[in-house]
């Protein structure tokens, strides 16, 4: 199916060196010609994954089930090392997840540290709609899950665990490495009724602390939703998404009248600002998209991409950056 459809690279320039002066406008990225359905999604695999998505939106589906079907693609693939089945393991060996979800009437269901479910975006979709709670947090999200039917399993597959031990001949815990060590995935969509939803899922750091949660199951940190204005979703690492609240304040700039690309640019500047000295050692990307089906992203180092998916087609942009 997408084969007939055109794929459009589209490879923006990088705002490169370090000596970029803070607050430079980034630009537009290109405004939708129809503004209809679009998913947008975090890395490369999230080109599989809109596909995904796109069947639901293009049946004229809702937003919500769209993200909610596309990330199952990489939870359940066991050579994406850094969502679900195959992601890599903390210090201890033990695969830990994290995952959010937001839907276009501002509910928000969420799990972190859940261990053995191969698919936390969907216990976090139930958290939301079956109990009275935001967040649900290691064996409480796990004997949650259980209860709801969720089958228990082992997610640590040997190339994985084998990682790991390979890790533990140095033991050289640096979450700080960021350039093999993730990948969440972030996916964000407008339905063709003009409501957003949104869906972050990850295993987090590899070899982090056992018991570390990062942003991406953290409403308004790795994920935000508002149907009056936008929806915006993370990468990176986690620690820096949190403490610049990045999701939630995108949205609330592009309430301002920011476009999604220059509201991911600010939210990016402040923590090259804040944090200089770890400019050259962390990734924190954002992707965003708003109401009025614009939509964009930005990252503090080169690298990030981001796969879209519309009317129009197909494809894979490279992000504006910060810093090589
Ligand atoms: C985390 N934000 O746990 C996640 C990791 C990630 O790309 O996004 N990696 O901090």
């Amino acid at each position: 199916m997408t084969s007939r459809r055109k794929f459009i690279q589209q490879t923006t320039a990088g705002a490169a060196a370090l000596t970029i002066p803070f607050n430079v406008p980034a630009k537009t990225f290109r405004p939708m010609t129809d503004p209809g359905a679009l998913v947008l999604s975090t890395w490369n695999f999230g080109l599989k994954a809109n596909e995904e998505a796109w069947k639901v939106l293009k049946a004229d589906g809702r937003a919500l089930d769209a993200v909610c079907a596309g990330v199952k693609i990489p939870e359940a693939d066991p050579k994406v090392t850094s969502v679900g089945y195959g992601g890599l393991p903390d210090r201890d060996g033990r695969v830990t997840l994290d995952s959010c979800v937001m839907d276009e009437f501002g509910n928000a269901g969420s799990v972190c540290a859940i261990e053995h479910i191969m698919h936390p975006s969907s216990v976090a979709r139930l958290v939301m709609e079956k109990t009275p709670h935001v967040i649900l947090v290691g064996e409480g999200a796990l004997q949650f899950a259980i209860d709801q039917g969720f089958k228990k399993e082992n997610l640590l597959t040997p190339e994985s665990e084998q990682a790991w031990k390979n890790w533990l001949k140095t033991g050289d815990y640096k979450p700080i490495n960021w350039e093999n060590n993730h990948d969440t995935i972030g996916m964000i969509a407008i339905d063709s009724k003009g409501n957003l939803s949104g869906c972050c899922t990850t295993s987090g750091l590899a070899y982090k602390m056992h018991g570390r949660v990062g942003d991406s199951p953290i409403i308004g940190a790795g994920l935000f939703v508002d149907n009056e204005v936008g929806a915006a979703t993370a990468t990176g690492n986690g620690e820096y998404v949190i403490k610049v609240a990045g999701t939630a304040m995108i949205v609330e700039l592009m309430r301002q009248g920011k476009s999604p690309v220059e509201a991911c640019h600010e939210v990016v500047m402040r923590v090259a600002k804040k944090f200089p000295d770890k400019v050259k050692d962390i990734q924190t990307a954002f992707i965003a998209i708003n109401k009025h089906g614009e939509y964009g992203g930005y990252a503090l180092r080169k690298g990030f991409q981001y796969a879209h998916y519309n009317t129009e087609g197909f494809g894979l942009s490279d992000s504006e950056f910060f810093a090589e």
